[in-house]
């Protein structure tokens, strides 16, 4: 069965009707759903965390964000498609009884919105600066910031920060991390573009030691999204298959937090400049990219 569906995935959505969905679903389905806001973007947006879960409180946690690049529109799309999958599709209950989800479809409120009404391609937050407006969000967390791939000008589009945790937006995913603990197994952050399924480590070319366990996993994936219609990823380090940059969130997650299964996934491209996907692509994409989620949370019920 198909879900019933009160948000359109036929067009990109502002951030007051994915805010509106949200708060729909806490009101519909109290038992299973709520909604927090987790912190405060620059220009006084709330930012919303959906969670969700019909099982033990106690289950493992699935962590997932979506947004924190403004223009990567794909990614807020397809994570609010997320949730309305585990929310109101049925046929997905063993998602929700099994495991337990903390998903922040737009991290980055201000920059998605500055990209909807003055510039389509704006990348980071909008915290001003003396000569520039903006930080890079997945430059700004605390794990050997600045080493590499990441600027300290203000006006570059991989601008840093002024320091590590600068913005509220990433401090905001900093602290459900600290709160949360162990209890989250996965961390899934999503980008767009170019068909890269990522894991650590950005900041060096040497592989995290468990990097067997998170290449199989995501072997696994690639194969689920390949079996809807063909669509390939590209599976490595960050370092290895893309380039090199320190202060992304899956580094940090991995690195600090302490969640073992970290990766950036970078949803395909398309349009003109590859972040504007055209709107008739959200769901083909999503349903693929469904399948390579599935992969991942029967991974994490199981092991
Ligand atoms: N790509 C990611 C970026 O932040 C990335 C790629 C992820 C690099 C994690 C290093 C670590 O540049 C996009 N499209 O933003
Ligand atoms: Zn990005």
């Amino acid at each position: 069965r198909s879900a019933p569906g009160k948000i359109s995935f036929t067009e990109y959505q502002r951030y007051d009707t994915i805010q509106e969905y949200l708060s729909e679903l806490a009101a519909n389905y109290p038992d299973i759903v709520s909604v927090e806001e987790i912190g405060t973007s620059y220009e006084g947006r709330g930012i919303s965390m959906i969670k969700i879960g019909a099982g033990s409180s106690d289950n493992p946690i699935i962590l997932v964000d979506g947004g924190i690049h403004a223009r990567e529109w794909i990614s807020p799309a397809f994570v609010t498609y997320l949730i309305q999958e585990l929310v109101e599709n049925e046929d997905n209950r063993n998602m929700i009884e099994s495991t337990n989800w903390l998903i922040i479809p737009v991290l980055n409120p201000d920059g998605y919105e500055y990209t909807h009404t003055s510039a389509r391609l704006w990348r980071k937050t909008r915290s001003p600066g003396l000569l520039c407006t903006g930080v890079d969000g997945n430059r700004n967390f605390d794990f050997h910031w600045m080493e590499t791939g990441a600027s300290a000008l203000q006006c570059s589009d991989t601008f840093a920060g002024s320091a590590p945790f600068s913005e509220s937006e990433t401090s905001a995913l900093r602290d459900v991390v600290l709160a949360y603990g162990d209890q989250i197994k996965l961390y899934l952050t999503f980008h767009s573009y170019g068909n890269y399924l990522l894991y650590p480590w950005g900041y060096t070319s040497e592989l995290p030691e468990d990097a067997d366990v998170l290449d199989a996993l995501a072997v696994d994936v690639e194969a689920a999204i390949a079996s809807v219609a063909g669509t390939r990823y590209t599976i490595g380090s960050s370092t290895n298959v893309l380039y090199a940059a320190a202060g992304g969130s899956d580094d940090w997650v991995k690195g600090i937090g302490g969640v073992a299964l970290s990766y950036t996934i970078e949803l395909p491209g398309g349009g003109i400049w590859g972040f504007d996907l055209p709107a008739a692509r959200i769901l083909p994409v999503s349903l693929e990219t469904f399948e390579g989620v599935k992969i991942y949370q029967r991974y994490v019920a199981d092991n």
